[in-house]
């Protein structure tokens, strides 16, 4: 059986998170401690660590088969990589902030102006999509200080928070694009490696989907049993159990974070009590 190789950012905003996602994919790697290389002694694959920004090129040359990385660096980089998977960590936004003293009409704004970014590519794209001609200042690190320095009008950066625009006197004000972490894909891959990166993908669907879902135990009359199950249809449908009165039943279902506390709500209307709510470690379909 051959081995998947599989890129992971050394140290930054990705590592622990891509980390802990293979750990809980019960992946054993023999050598964490991130020196270069780990391989797992109990699933076919080896960990290389690399900084993001290398990890596209390595997956282009078939240094390694798969790797995680934020949707800006492969857009930046103008890599076509099939998406395996979308890791739904390390969210942001690619957005233009001014200084937050200047007036702002809109796009016309940025006409002849400088502004400093570290996503030259991205910016210079969507400024000839929006037909503006602006001088773009390419800046490595510390972007959000160059309006204040005077080398550039506005900037172009990552935005999660918002706290390092406002620190910076500086306002979003356009946003040009979203990332997340994704699972990126070599095309080249032999059948055995995408059968041990299907396995993988498998592995780690499950968990992103049970951590958008709760397990949920409540008690119901029975006379309300048919309105509360219509609430929760779970997976396939709830499992509804009698209490030792003979008037109520236990009913188990799963409920989805997006519209937790409105589901939970309407229950609590339609009669239901004791409502247990308990986190899902794994949920396959
Ligand atoms: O050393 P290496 O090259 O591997 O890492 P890096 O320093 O280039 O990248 P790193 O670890 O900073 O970020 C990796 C990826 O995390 C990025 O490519 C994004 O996809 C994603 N990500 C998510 C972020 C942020 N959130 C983020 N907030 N990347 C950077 N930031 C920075 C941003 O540049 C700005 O300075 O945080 C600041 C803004 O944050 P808020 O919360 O104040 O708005
Ligand atoms: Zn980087």
């Amino acid at each position: 059986m051959e081995t998947l190789k599989i890129a992971i950012q050394k140290s930054g905003r990705l590592s622990e998170k891509s980390l802990t996602l293979l750990e809980r994919c019960g992946i054993r790697l023999t050598n964490g401690d991130r020196k270069l290389i780990a391989v797992s002694s109990n699933f076919p694959i080896e960990v290389i660590y690399l900084r993001d920004d290398d990890i596209p090129q390595c997956i282009a040359d078939n240094t390694v088969d798969i790797g995680i990385v934020g949707e800006d660096v492969i857009l930046e980089q103008s890599f076509n990589f099939k998406i395996a998977l979308k890791l739904g960590f390390a969210k942001c936004r690619l957005s233009l902030a001014i200084p937050k003293n200047l007036p702002y009409s809109g796009l016309a704004f940025f006409q002849g102006r400088k502004i400093a970014t570290s996503y030259p590519n991205i910016l210079k794209s969507w400024l000839a999509q929006q037909n503006i001609q602006a001088q773009i200042v390419p800046c490595k690190g510390s972007v959000e200080i160059t309006p204040s320095i005077g080398m550039a009008d506005a900037i172009f950066d990552i935005v999660s928070s918002g706290s390092t625009l406002i620190s910076n006197g500086l306002r979003e004000v356009e946003t040009v694009c979203r990332s997340q972490a994704i699972l990126v894909q070599s095309e080249n891959l032999s059948n055995d490696k995408v059968e041990i990166l299907d396995d993988l993908v498998f592995r780690i669907s499950s968990i992103l989907r049970a951590e958008n879902n709760k397990y949920v135990v409540l008690n119901a009359p029975n006379n309300k049993i048919e309105s509360i199950i219509k609430l929760i249809p779970g997976i396939k449908s709830p499992t509804v159990v009698p209490l030792s009165d003979p008037d109520w039943s236990a009913i188990h279902s799963v409920i989805s974070d997006d519209d937790f506390w409105s589901v939970v709500q309407s229950l609590r209307d339609s009669g239901a009590q004791g409502i247990l709510v308990i986190p899902v470690d794994k949920m396959i379909i």
